[in-house]
Formats: structure tokens, C-alpha cells, sequence
């Protein structure tokens, strides 16, 4: 329907910093564990429904022709061939204990929300705490609060600082634990901040040097992915995978491609309980 990039961009921006003045405006004591998902460790707090209804409700109005997949269970068909890929709180552990680190995660992608299968056209990542704004559009490059990020240099493995996340199941964690072991004697040092999206928004700006971590919902990745790549990062899957699911790795450098090597031999991607 001739919609631009910038346009996209530019919606994507609006949704997220709105969603985050709302999540803002909400006082601590107001954060309650409304239900958990996966395991008794992963909650859904009452802000994140609310929040996902607030996007889902704006989109309707904004671009009724496209489909949308929310983390909170919001999955609307589509006529355009664009999907709305939102994360009203990415970081929902850190916003329930109060530990900074959560943001709104809005990106737009042609075809369906799948990692394998999609182009991540725009993407903005709000971090609620610091109100700081990543976003990007495909080709435009990426800003952090509407500044072109800067270049930034690869730094060799070792003395790489890796930022990584954990899924909620037992299992998953196990094997986590395991490559983990690996990694920490081969870097600089290793940071689980508890945000994917903005983990991917930090890697782009230089403030962390590789990325990796396994089991990454699409509304995890998509915003974050393209902020990163856009800002010259590449962002890959192990064994010439797409990144999603299996295993997302992002960084620059030959550091990055040692780092997937190492990923491989630790055999990070193997099925849980292998
Ligand atoms: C979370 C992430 C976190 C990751 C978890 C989870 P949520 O998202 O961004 O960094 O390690 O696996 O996916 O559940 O807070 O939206």
C-alpha cells in the first residue's frame, strides 16, 4: 500500500514510547504476578497484558491490514503481508523485582513472524528505565535517541564482554549451564542483563562485544536483531542457521566467527538434555 520504511520506523518509534510512558507511569507496587507460562519461574505480570492490549488496540487503528504477534497470546491475522512482532515488557523478571533493564519491544517484518522466513523491515527498542530509544530501519541504519550509532571496533575474544539470557525451563537451564562453562574462561567477562532486546540494542552501540543466546522468541529478536545489524553488527544462527530459536550469536570481527566456532564445539545448539 506504499507505506514507507521511514513510515514503518517512524510507527514503530510511537508505539513503543508510548507503551513505555505507560508502563512508566505505573507505580512498583502496582507490579503483581498475574499468571506464569512456561514454568514457575516466568511471569506474566498484569502491565504486560496491558500493555500488549494498548499496541494491539493502537495497530487496529493505525494499520488494520496488518497481522500482529504479541508474547502476551495477541495473534491477528493479516491482509498486507506485514506483521507487527511486539514485546510489551522484554525484561519482565527485572520489571517485577524492580532491577533496571526492561523495555518495549515494536518491530514490523515482511511475511510471517518467523525468524527463518522473515525480512525485519523496522524495529524500535524503548527501554523504559532510561527512556533511552533504539530504533532502525532496513537500509536507514540505526539510531539510539535519534543519533546515527557510531562505528565501533571488534574486540578480540578474549577480551570480549559477552552478554547472554537464559530460558525459564530446568532443562533448557542444564545445558545452558554447560556451555556457559565454556565461555566464561574464554572472555573478558560475561553479563546477563535480562532483556534480549536490549541486550541486541547494547551490542549495536559497542556496549557489549558478542551476544549469544538460545531459545529467543520472535518478539525477543526482531527489533533488537535489526538495530544491531544495521549498526554494522552481524547477527547469525550456528551451522549457517538463520538466528532465532536455535540459537542467536551477534557481534563483529573475527571474534565473532571464532565465537560461533566455539558455539559449535560446545555443541550449544544440541537438543536439550543431550
Ligand atoms: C526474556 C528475555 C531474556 C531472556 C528470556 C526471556 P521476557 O523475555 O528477553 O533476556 O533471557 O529467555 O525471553 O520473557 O522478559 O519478555
Amino acid at each position: 500500500d506504499g507505506v514507507s520504511i521511514a513510515g514503518l520506523r517512524a510507527l514503530a518509534l510511537s508505539l513503543a514510547t508510548e507503551a513505555g510512558a505507560a508502563v512508566r507511569a505505573r507505580r512498583p507496587e502496582h507490579v503483581t504476578v498475574a499468571a506464569t507460562k512456561s514454568s514457575d519461574v516466568d511471569p506474566v505480570t498484569a502491565m504486560d497484558r496491558a500493555v500488549e492490549e494498548l499496541l494491539v488496540a493502537r495497530l487496529a487503528t493505525e494499520r488494520p491490514q496488518d497481522a500482529i504477534l504479541g508474547e502476551e497470546g495477541d495473534d491477528v491475522p493479516g491482509t498486507s503481508g506485514l506483521t507487527w512482532v511486539v514485546d510489551p515488557i522484554d525484561g519482565t523478571v527485572n520489571y517485577l523485582y524492580g532491577v533496571s533493564s526492561f523495555a518495549v519491544s515494536v518491530a514490523v517484518v515482511a511475511g510471517p513472524a518467523d525468524p527463518e522466513r522473515w525480512t525485519i523491515l523496522a524495529g524500535c527498542v524503548h527501554d523504559v528505565v532510561t527512556g533511552r530509544t533504539w530504533s532502525a530501519g532496513l537500509g536507514e541504519g540505526a539510531t539510539a535517541d535519534g543519533v546515527p550509532l557510531p562505528a565501533v571496533e571488534h574486540a578480540p575474544l578474549g577480551r570480549s564482554l559477552v552478554g547472554t539470557g537464559f530460558g525459564y525451563a530446568a532443562s533448557r537451564r542444564a545445558a545452558q549451564a554447560r556451555v556457559l562453562a565454556e565461555v566464561l574462561p574464554r572472555v573478558r567477562d560475561i553479563r546477563r542483563l535480562g532483556s534480549a532486546a536490549i541486550d541486541l540494542c547494547l551490542l549495536a552501540q559497542g556496549s557489549l562485544d558478542l551476544y549469544y543466546e538460545r531459545g529467543l522468541n520472535p518478539w525477543d529478536l526482531a527489533a533488537g536483531a535489526l538495530v544491531a545489524s544495521e549498526a554494522g553488527a552481524r547477527v547469525v544462527g550456528l551451522r549457517g542457521h538463520a538466528p532465532g530459536a536455535t540459537m542467536t550469536v551477534a557481534g563483529r570481527g573475527p571474534a565473532l566467527d571464532q565465537f560461533v566456532s566455539l558455539l559449535e564445539a560446545a555443541q550449544a545448539d544440541a537438543p536439550d538434555g543431550a
